[in-house]
């Protein structure tokens, strides 16, 4: 059970619990004019032509069509698990999206720049206000698991429910394309087009149009829709997912740029989920309205009747996703440690294999630098890093031991002088936002072969000056191998400037395949051990160990 002692209620009930959604009004003008140009052209049309002719899709007789009769068990299966598995990845989803409340459609995240945000503030900039300060609050009424900083937990829901949500819409490609149904939802005429304008065209004048019997086919509007929503959405939605993986972004960023970018991505990932919401609601309106019964036994039973049986084991089907959600929430706050190990026996293994292997090979240019970058955690409050701090760090001493032939101490100069690099890289934030600076340092590689881990080491731990959210030294650890990767450097510099205070300063690691929590800022010393379960609570880091992050968050 996570207690909600004084440092976590400071965190989850926040004083400012206000709730806002701003758009920017271009941006909703823009939505307005064409939704009413479709509505008013659609009135026109009704004016001075009449309700245009709906003629019924040929799949509605079966008579002269061998095509798909009915809904099989397995379309009936892919339905409802689709269902739970995407109410479940959104309620996550907005879990994430409210730990940094903004949208962009730019990388560099500066505040003001957003088309959206989920937030009454707009961020001062009279004094330091880090991400984490800018997080919101939702209910684990609308969210799982819900409140404040709960990104860790909100991301195993996430990861485990898209590896059912993509093994569900694989079995369904599969089925569709190996029996009949796929004609039920793949437009093969472009006359469709005007078909499904025509039949707009009566939704928006209030008209229902002559409704087939979707036991054998739709109406070419249902048929689109339909259509979009599994072959658009949902390839988009996992699409614009791995545009925001830091190993993936950070070895083809060109592959961030299809979409406009990596915040540009991540709007799109938002509104495919606006998308899946919109839809949901109109599909819902149209089966209740249509023939509730006969709709429910269609898509419960597979039968084509008029009895209640359906219904009633559909608002069942209801009633287990809305308990999926009760139970998700009850795991999140009695077994978080459960939850996040069982989603590492997963990804671990697999990350190791794939997205971890992807060499960080990035090289943006000086015009890419962001002209601003959001800062994060807490300014270290120890007299020590003070009096160096003071002093410009020039009696600084970075201690590097532990299991190495050679422990050494080294200031900034001796630093300086082992080889400097240089390189223009994008951070990646778990919270959702991103940045792009250049950074100056050491590659911890020099530094690894000046210090000579012996062969039992495998982690290397590094420990910083300022403390965690929920109090205690910050620290995080890497495996060996992947500090021994390109572009991971000991950062002393940033945008040819030493590292600024809240930037770091003396000394930040920077990982460019992974996510910004494992980038330690403020660093004391480093530390080379067997493995970091020795350490803290055991699971690589302070973030790992108080707020569930992952080991190794390649995404
Ligand atoms: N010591 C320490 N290092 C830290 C953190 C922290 O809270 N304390 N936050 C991490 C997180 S979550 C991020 S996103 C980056 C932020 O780096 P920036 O301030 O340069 O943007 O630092 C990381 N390093
Ligand atoms: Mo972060």
């Amino acid at each position: 059970m996570i207690s909600f002692d004084a440092t976590h209620r400071a965190v989850h009930y926040p004083k400012d619990r206000r709730f806002c959604i701003w758009i920017r009004p271009s941006i909703l003008i823009g939505i307005a004019v064409a939704v009413l140009a479709a509505v008013l052209a659609s009135w026109i049309e009704f004016a001075v032509a009449g309700l245009p002719h709906v003629p019924p899709v040929p799949q509605i007789y079966p008579n002269n069509f061998a095509g798909p009769h009915g809904f099989p068990l397995w379309v009936r299966y892919c339905h409802f698990f689709n269902f739970l598995f995407v109410m479940l990845l959104i309620r996550s989803g907005l879990s994430i999206l409210v730990d940094h409340p903004r949208l962009y459609f730019n990388d560099d995240c500066t505040p003001g720049s957003e088309w959206i945000r989920f937030t009454p503030l707009k961020v001062p900039r009279d004094r330091i206000w880090t991400a984490k300060d800018d997080a919101r609050y939702l209910s684990p009424i609308i969210s799982t698991p819900g409140y404040r900083h709960t990104v860790g937990i909100a991301r195993v829901w996430h990861f485990i429910n898209v590896h059912g949500f993509i093994v569900t819409g694989i079995v369904f490609a599969i089925m569709l394309f190996d029996t009949e149904q796929w004609r039920r939802i793949v437009p093969t005429s472009p006359l469709v087009l005007l078909q499904a304008w025509n039949t707009f065209v009566h939704y928006a004048t209030f008209h229902l149009p002559a409704e087939p019997n979707g036991f054998y086919g739709y109406n070419a509007l249902q048929q689109i829709a339909y259509f979009t929503v599994f072959f658009v959405f949902g390839p988009l939605a996992i699409a614009t997912g791995i545009a925001m993986s830091p190993a993936v972004v950070n070895r083809f960023p060109w592959y961030a740029r299809i979409f406009g970018g990596r915040q540009s991505a991540r709007s799109i990932h938002f509104l495919t989920m606006l998308s899946f919401l919109a839809f949901l609601g109109v599909h819902v309106t149209l089966v209740v309205m249509t023939g509730f019964a006969r709709n429910m036994n269609h898509i419960v039973m597979g039968t084509d009747d008029q009895g209640h049986l359906g219904m009633y084991l559909g608002f069942v089907g209801i009633g287990v996703v809305v308990l999926s959600w009760v139970v998700a929430h009850y795991i999140s706050w009695n077994h978080p440690r459960k939850l996040q190990h069982a989603l590492k026996s997963v990804t671990y293994p697999m990350q190791l294999l794939t997205l971890n292997r992807l060499i960080p090979h990035q090289n943006y240019s000086e015009q890419d630098i962001s002209p601003y970058f959001w800062p994060n955690g807490k300014m270290p409050v120890r007299e020590d890093w003070k009096y160096l701090a003071e002093r410009g760090f020039r009696n600084f001493k970075l201690k590097v031991g532990g299991l190495v032939e050679n422990p050494v101490e080294l200031s900034l100069a001796d630093l300086e002088k082992l080889g400097r690099v240089e390189q223009i890289t994008m951070h990646h934030c778990i919270q959702g936002w991103s940045g792009i600076a250049k950074w100056g340092g050491i590659p911890m590689k020099t530094l690894i072969d000046l210090v000579c881990p012996r062969p039992e080491a495998h982690t290397v731990a590094f420990f910083s000056f300022g403390e965690a959210l929920y109090g205690g030294p910050y620290y995080d650890t890497q495996s060996l191998e992947n500090v021994l990767k390109p572009q991971c450097l000991l950062a002393s510099e940033m945008n040819d400037q030493p590292l600024p205070e809240v930037y770091g300063a003396p000394l930040r690691l920077r990982v460019e395949n992974q996510l910004g929590y494992k980038m330690v800022k403020w660093i004391e010393r480093i530390e080379f051990v067997e493995s970091e379960k020795k350490l803290g609570a055991g699971e690589g880091g302070k973030n790992e160990d108080d707020e569930y992050f992952d080991l190794l968050p390649n995404i």
